[in-house]
């Protein structure tokens, strides 16, 4: 059932928002860049995913994405129009090293990201730098990839370069973006790169991840005066579909591996006791301090929220025997998310009540609907504007329940390369043509920007 934009939400404001809250748009290097034989970078999984037919459901690939390598300097001026004082971008592992690891990084790289961050400084957006947005060096997946320790050692020497070469000038860092799809996603569902389907993996993945995030940590702060870093997590509210003892178990379950696996780490309790048990075999090689390294202090948690879940018993099916059902009659976005800004203030509040965690940054938020380019070239978006409108609301509240929130950053600045959904499924506050590359903000942009800048 969907509501149509109504003028019902109560009227609000940036001033209602701390006077130093961050306002930005994310983005990330393989959704936008193309470029990807240029200057020297190498092959990322990504590239070589997309080359399998019937990975993507367009069979299209980043290859051109939305040319923001060479268009970069008119995608910051639509950030800094819109009124951001932040931007969220990532860079392309391949790009610095193109084998993955090496003794020289590629200069050319670096020099890009160099330029890039200068053109945000010059127009007031602080720079957010996501290390690790899901473009691994082929190279390096070619040799067992995350789930190798020695893809630890890689990043952390391509997490001391680009903070040596940046950290004057970036003094936010998110070392990973979800690491549970970057595990789940590319090594179990086999949705994303590299493609994978094997849960043991997929835990392997996930761990060392989790270590290489944390043995970055330092090595940011010794390179960055003043530095602040953190990781972005994916994570969900969850109910049981019913009360019966089954569902409300299985919700638990599933609550370990989507959302204690990552936090109860990262807060320095370990991995959940009650999920490790159900792993069997599949369970993680660690080693002696890992779990020390993962609980690194950091300076502020990202989260990255869309929508809640609904978890039922399954028995037999899946690793943890639950199931993810439909809610019937909520509203959705065109990718068949629930539209639950609740669940973003049901969220937050459990994480700070249960973790008590560092200042939190909603590093991502945004919606997807199937946009019509109308005769005049407006893209009359008023469901992602009321999903915007609606998620700030929440966030006011958040606010108002005085929740350490600092930041929200939507997703995204662009319409993208949505990863196994090709173009189909489109993100941006501006709307990108992929055969000519214009940009043309929506209705959605230009209420986030007239919000942004006091004029509504
Ligand atoms: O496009 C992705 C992004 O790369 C990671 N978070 C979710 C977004 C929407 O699916």
């Amino acid at each position: 059932m969907r509501k149509p934009i109504t003028e019902d939400l109560p009227l609000f404001r940036r001033s209602d928002f701390p006077p130093d809250f961050r306002w930005g748009c994310s983005t990330s290097s393989y959704q936008i860049e193309g470029g990807i034989h240029e200057d020297g970078r190498g092959e990322s999984i990504w590239d070589r995913f997309c080359a399998t037919p019937g990975h993507i459901r367009d069979a299209s690939s980043g290859a051109v994405a939305c040319d923001h390598y060479h268009r970069w300097p008119q995608d910051l001026d639509l950030a800094q129009s819109l009124g951001t004082n932040a931007y969220r971008f990532s860079v392309a592992w391949p790009r610095i090293f193109a084998q993955g690891r090496g003794r020289k990084p590629n200069q050319k790289g670096l020099d890009f990201y160099s330029r890039l961050v200068d053109g945000m400084l010059d127009r007031g957006l602080e720079p957010w730098l996501t290390l690790y947005h899901w473009d691994l060096p082929q190279a390096l997946q070619d040799q067992g990839g995350w789930a190798e320790r020695s893809t630890i050692d890689a990043f952390l020497d391509y997490t001391d370069v680009v903070s040596r070469h940046l950290g004057d000038r970036v003094k936010h860092w998110i070392t990973h973006n979800e690491p549970w799809c970057t595990a789940f996603n590319g090594n179990f569902e086999g949705a994303h790169a590299p493609g994978l389907t094997s849960f043991k993996t997929a835990l392997q993945v996930c761990h060392n991840v989790l270590v290489s995030h944390g043995l970055a940590i330092p090595i940011i702060r010794r390179n960055v005066f003043g530095g602040q870093v953190g990781a972005a997590l994916s994570l969900h509210p969850l109910k049981p579909a019913t009360d019966s003892a089954a569902d409300v178990a299985a919700t638990r379950r599933h609550d370990g591996l989507r959302n204690r696996w990552f936090l109860d780490p990262l807060h320095g309790r370990g991995y959940p006791a009650d999920v490790w048990q159900l792993l069997g075999d599949n369970a993680p090689r660690m080693q002696a301090d890992d779990l020390a390294s993962i609980a690194t202090p950091t300076d502020f948690l990202g989260i990255n929220y869309y929508f809640p879940e609904i978890v039922a018993d399954a028995p037999g099916q899946g690793p943890l025997a639950t199931r993810v059902v439909e809610a019937p009659d909520v509203e959705r976005t065109a990718f068949g998310w629930e539209v639950s800004p609740e669940g973003m203030v049901t969220l937050l509040s459990r994480v700070v009540k249960d973790y008590q965690p560092a200042p939190i940054y909603l590093t991502e938020n945004g919606s997807t609907y199937d946009d019509v380019v109308a005769a005049d070239g407006s893209i009359n978006d008023v469901e992602r504007r009321r999903y915007l409108q609606r998620h700030l609301l929440a966030l006011r509240e958040i606010l108002a329940l005085d929740l350490p929130v600092k930041g929200y950053f939507a997703w995204s600045l662009l319409d993208n390369f949505e990863w196994a959904e090709g173009y189909i499924r489109r993100f941006g506050l501006t709307h990108v043509d992929f055969a000519t590359l214009e940009r043309r903000l929506k209705l959605s942009g230009q209420w986030y920007s007239a919000f942004l800048r006091g004029n509504l």
